[in-house]
């Protein structure tokens, strides 16, 4: 295409014309419908093609060209301005019955028993005053205190959904209001970014958004794939409208962004339903909403409810509860886990964060803590979504004194002052001594929870009353409690003593996957727990078997499989495992064969070197669908080695114990026969 550059100069001027067509259109289609005709490739094509003529002809470049979003050197500061008309606040709306008291403040300033809302998604970003005169756009502005905002001009041309000039009936001045904000698929690849270079990190796509549009330096701004939504009018010289909805539909028809999000409704109860529906699906959204705003539909009763001194009467938000907040770090705790791993947590100056007060906040480990550089005193920002734990995003440095501390993960156990070491490889610190009490207090906590033993009546307060009164020291213990011995416990009546022996009783039929999640093996969770429980059938097997055993099955991989059998290894837990049976615990399992024909029950497997067709633990999958059992070690018992390609030392052990041995073709067509039989 640059070849193309004609040589007279009226030419060039139609077909640069022709390009900024085009690529207006097409950058519409893309950056603005999100529905885009032609490829990337194409795009940027026309993007070269109009650049080489504006390269050629330097007096045909206009302001508004595609190719002059990014400007300029970087500014020494933003110019302050006026809004034409002030950008208003909203006031909030904290709960439904909020919304319903709004609801009855607009019916009575109408004098009407019905009113029409349309609700829109409160975009999680900033709010920015576009100017537009003849149909360009001049001016891009920030909030600032409503009245007078900051000049980002340069910045907001970066925006490439934001239209440098207008199409269709435009008036000859237009002011025009949304949200900059930025995805956050952008927002995770920026602080990507920012983390490989060591700078600080945004913490959440909000201050990312913020950060990108004060940048002095528009090119940096051009960089961050900002986006909007626009959502009202100001100025907007001789354009009839009579509803919002209708203002929507026209800054649309303009080139405009708009949310295709938005409802109209003639109650509010269905705005408050609508509301609620998105609680839950704002996490499938590609960007951060804090709620959403409820208008009054008919911009005639716009006019009629007006403003109180703070707030339009006809519109509302309707706020999420925060997820993050700002508070300070009381204190930093460390607690030892059932596995001995310690973990730090942040003591805070309590706060309200997505609707419950919150006082303390998760630190996980040491590297956390030294990433994010959280002292004992500083100020911090607080997550939290749903029902997870609060966790400390970022530490504000600038709000720092000078008096915060520095804390650093104990050299001895907090309840036992044995030694802490940290796991090599890992970030976790652990207490070394094996019967720690933490270690044996959170050991019976997990071991009598629900998904566990499931005991009922066996909280931590009578789990904590029975290893204070020195009743039990370990799980089997438990089996050995009598009525007689909890009477005396605090708050024990005859009744509780009795059910909560019967509870106990009732959990030795629990079974093995549970009693295997219950033990507390590392990585064994009660999925991996159940798998085991129904492949082996029985405790003894589990300890028998090796690490290759149990990578042989689909879903345990190696980190299972390891943590299984050191956990296996240890004496201690075999006596453990051994005290619960002989207590009465079931620990067995019905194997997992679901009726289906088994031709190869009772053979025994080896897999050895790489198979071609199949990954070993695929031809062990298939192996075990068909009844037969995949060993990890050629004995005498063996009936068949697979052996691969670089099959290596199991294959000479067959061959000294005269076991079978199958190539993979061999393999395949033992497969083939016995599938046949089924
Ligand atoms: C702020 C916002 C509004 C809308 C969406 N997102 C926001 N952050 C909207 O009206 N759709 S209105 C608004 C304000 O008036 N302060």
């Amino acid at each position: 295409m640059s070849a193309k550059v004609p040589a007279d100069k009226e030419q060039a001027a139609r077909l640069a014309a022709e390009l900024r067509a085009k690529i207006d259109h097409h950058s519409h289609r893309y950056y603005v419908l999100d529905a885009p005709e032609i490829t990337d490739a194409e795009f940027d094509g026309l993007l070269r093609a109009l650049q080489s003529v504006e390269a050629a002809y330097p007096e045909l470049v206009a302001p508004d060209s595609p190719t002059q979003r990014v400007g300029g050197a970087p500014a020494e500061g933003f110019g302050r301005v006026a809004h034409p008309t002030p950008m208003l606040s909203l006031g909030n709306a904290l709960s439904l019955d909020e919304l319903k008291a709004f609801d009855a403040r607009v019916k009575s300033g109408l004098g009407s028993d019905t009113a029409e809302y349309v609700v829109e998604l409160k975009i999680d970003g900033l709010a920015i005053n576009l100017l537009y005169e003849g149909g360009r756009l001049i001016r891009g502005a920030t909030r600032g205190d409503g009245v007078y905002g900051e000049d980002v001009t340069a910045n907001v041309r970066t925006i490439r959904a934001v239209p440098l000039t207008l199409r269709g009936g435009y008036p000859a001045r237009l002011e025009v209001r949304g949200e900059v904000f930025l995805p956050r698929r952008e927002f995770e690849r920026i602080n990507k970014g920012r983390e490989a270079a060591e700078e600080a990190l945004f913490a959440n796509p909000r201050n990312a958004a913020a950060g990108s549009l004060r940048q002095l330096d528009p090119r940096i701004t051009a960089d961050r794939a900002l986006d909007i939504f626009v959502y009202g009018v100001g100025v907007r010289e001789g354009v009839e409208l009579a509803t919002h909805a209708e203002t929507l539909a026209y800054l649309a028809s303009l080139g405009f962004k708009t949310n295709p999000h938005y409802r109209v409704y003639p109650t509010i109860e269905e705005v408050a339903a609508y509301c609620e529906s998105w609680a839950d699906k704002r996490a499938d959204l590609p960007y951060d909403i804090d709620g959403l705003v409820v208008k009054v539909n008919s911009l005639a009763d716009q006019a009629t409810l007006g403003f109180t001194a703070k707030d339009p009467r006809w519109a509302i938000a309707y706020k999420f509860p925060a997820e993050q907040a700002v508070t300070t770090v009381e204190d930093i705790i460390v607690s030892v886990g059932r596995t001995g791993v310690l973990t730090p947590t942040a003591v805070l100056k309590p706060v309200r964060l997505a609707g419950t007060t919150v006082s303390r906040a998760a630190l996980h480990n040491e590297d956390y803590i030294r990433d994010k550089d959280v002292h004992i005193g500083d100020t911090v920002l607080v997550h939290k979504a749903g029902e997870i734990i609060p966790e400390v995003v970022a530490v504000l440095a600038e709000r720092r004194t000078g008096a915060e501390r520095e804390f650093a993960i104990p050299a001895a156990c907090p309840e036992c002052g044995s030694p802490v070491v940290r796991q090599p490889g890992e970030a976790a610190h652990k207490c070394t001594n094996p019967s720690c009490p933490a270690i044996l207090r959170e050991g019976l906590f997990h071991f009598v929870s629900r998904d566990a033993m499931d005991i009922d009546g066996l909280g931590p307060a009578i789990v904590t009353a029975l290893l204070a009164a020195g009743l039990v020291r370990d799980a089997a213990d438990l089996y050995a409690l009598t009525k007689e011995q909890l009477l005396p416990l605090e708050r024990m009546g005859e009744k509780s003593a009795q059910n909560l022996i019967e509870a106990i009783d009732k959990s030795r039929q629990a079974g093995l996957a549970r009693a295997l999640f219950a033990l507390g093996i590392r990585f064994v969770g009660v999925k991996a727990a159940g798998i085991l429980a129904r492949r082996f059938g029985d405790v003894d097997a589990i300890a028998r078997a090796t690490a290759d055993d149990l990578t042989a099955i689909e879903e345990i991989g190696p980190k299972i499989a390891g943590s299984v059998v050191a956990w296996f290894a240890a004496p201690e837990n075999l006596a453990l495992v051994a005290r619960l049976r002989r207590a009465g615990v079931k620990l067995t399992e019905e194997r997992s064969t679901e009726d289906a024909p088994r031709p190869l029950a009772g053979k025994t497997f080896v897999l050895t070197g790489t198979l071609a067709a199949m990954t070993r633990g695929e031809a062990a999958a298939r192996i075990e669908q068909l009844g037969g059992k995949v060993a990890g070690a050629v004995s005498k018992k063996t009936d068949y080695v697979v052996a691969g390609e670089e099959a290596g030392s199991k294959l000479d052990k067959a061959g000294k114990l005269g076991v079978a041995v199958l190539d993979e073709a061999g393999f395949e067509e033992l497969l083939k026969s016995v599938a046949d039989m089924v």
